[in-house]
């Protein structure tokens, strides 16, 4: 091999053969080389394409059944649970069976839930004195007196258990004491504790409609009502349902921040006007309250507004100083506008039951209350007191408060209040 070797190299044969050989060579592996690297690569993605098309094969081999079965009313399962929306919102659901399934798509059908989108929630109804009443009948007296009432025979168990209901629905002394006169005068009338419902029903409609009196038109510009009343009763909430009534009945209120006793209060009553967009007129924390209500009654006239709701506070140092200042307060408002206030109304919470007719003849006592809200009839089991209230003080019920919202007080009717009641 050296020998051949050595004797090519002498002759040149070498590099005749061997060098284009191995050119030759290299050549076709710089030739052929990438386009089998290629070629391996495509194969290997075939592979891998391979596979998803056996995945998607598999897939909807499985799906096929349920395309099969579109022609059956869908979501068979579902349709005992949604009874209850009938045949218009079943009606929606083969829509639904058309579309395309998409293989990331449950075949269960969609959750029951998501259904009231197609049939909202009814609105909540409005607030009445019957619903604001709710509670006095379910908690209160009244599921008691309605359960006696259905005594077949009236004897002095049920006078005496009657005696006893009425002393717990706050009504006061007085009324109870006038109301079983009555009854015991006109006892052997009565056959069923029905009769003693209806004999009942009536003299308490008799004393609330004999007592009643619309709340008052406004018939002079401006007209001034006096807010009174305990803290914490509802005065400055009542003013700023009060003035959304008027904006709606299409007069301009203007509200005055006489209750200066309290940090909060004045910005309290800022929120009611900045909601019904009408003015408050305020001083500063710790300002007498009658030269705000002065100054606002002069502002009511120059402004030209047709009506001044003046807020007042309902506590200060002791019960003889928020007295002289309501005294006060009156007086001014009459000095800047004889006749006025127009009205003086006390705000009564509910929920005090009979300690609210101490505060109403408290109060009367210190200015000429002309008419009674009672506030937060909703809330409370003591609607009873409405009766007493009525007959005692001998003055109007002139709205009710039943909620918390700015519509929530309701104009006062004797016939709602007493059929609601009895029902
Ligand atoms: N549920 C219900 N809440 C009411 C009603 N009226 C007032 N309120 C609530 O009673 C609370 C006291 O009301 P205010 O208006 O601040 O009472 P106020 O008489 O001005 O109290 P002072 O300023 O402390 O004298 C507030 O939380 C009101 O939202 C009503 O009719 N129903
Ligand atoms: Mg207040």
């Amino acid at each position: 091999m050296q020998a051949w070797i050595e004797e090519s190299l002498k002759n040149g044969e070498l590099f005749f053969y061997i060098v284009p050989a191995v050119l030759l060579i290299l050549l076709l592996i710089v030739i052929f080389w990438p386009e089998k690297k290629k070629k391996t690569k495509e194969e290997n993605e075939e592979t891998e394409l391979d596979k998803l098309i056996k995945a998607d094969k598999k897939l909807k081999a499985e799906i096929e059944p349920v395309v099969e079965n579109k022609e059956e009313p869908p979501f068979k399962e579902a349709g005992k649970e949604i009874q209850l929306f009938e045949e218009q919102d079943v009606q929606t659901f083969p829509e639904t069976s058309q579309k395309p399934i998409e293989p990331e798509q449950p075949a269960e059908p969609a959750p029951v839930e998501t259904l009231p989108e197609t049939s909202p929630e009814p609105e909540q109804p409005a607030a009445t004195i019957k619903s604001g009443l709710e509670k006095t009948k379910k908690g209160g007296f009244m599921s008691r007196l309605l359960g006696l009432f259905k005594n077949s025979v009236v004897d002095d168990d049920l006078i005496e258990e009657l005696e006893e209901i009425l002393y717990t629905a706050d009504m006061g002394v007085t009324t109870v004491s006038w109301l079983m006169d009555l009854v015991n005068k006109n006892r052997l009338k009565f056959t069923s504790g029905d009769d003693v419902k209806q004999f009942l029903k009536e003299q308490i409609r008799e004393v609330l409609v004999a007592n009643h009196k619309s709340f008052p038109e406004i018939t002079e510009k401006p007209t001034i009502f006096l807010m009174v009343g305990v803290n914490g009763a509802g005065k400055t909430t009542t003013i700023g349902k009060l003035a959304h009534k008027f904006i709606a009945q299409g007069k301009v209120p203007m509200l005055a921040a006489g209750d200066t006793f309290r940090a909060a209060a004045v910005e309290q009553l800022k929120v009611w006007g900045e909601r019904n967009n009408c003015t408050v007129i305020s001083d500063k924390d710790g300002a007498d309250p009658a030269s705000v209500a002065f100054n606002a009654v002069n502002s009511a006239i120059s402004k030209d507004v047709d009506v001044l709701l003046v807020d007042t506070a309902g506590r200060l140092q002791n019960r003889v100083n928020l007295m002289e200042e309501l005294v006060k307060i009156n007086r001014v408002i009459g000095k800047a506008k004889p006749g006025a206030p127009h009205e003086t109304i006390i705000v009564i919470d509910a929920n005090n039951g009979q300690n609210a007719l101490t505060q109403a003849k408290q109060f009367s006592e210190a200015v000429k209350v002309t008419g009674i809200i009672v506030t937060k009839l909703d809330g409370s089991a003591k609607g009873g007191v409405i009766i007493g209230i009525s007959k005692e003080l001998g003055l109007p019920v002139y709205l009710v408060g039943v909620g918390e919202k700015i519509e929530d007080l309701k104009p006062f009717d004797p016939n709602e209040f007493v059929e609601a009641l009895f029902e």
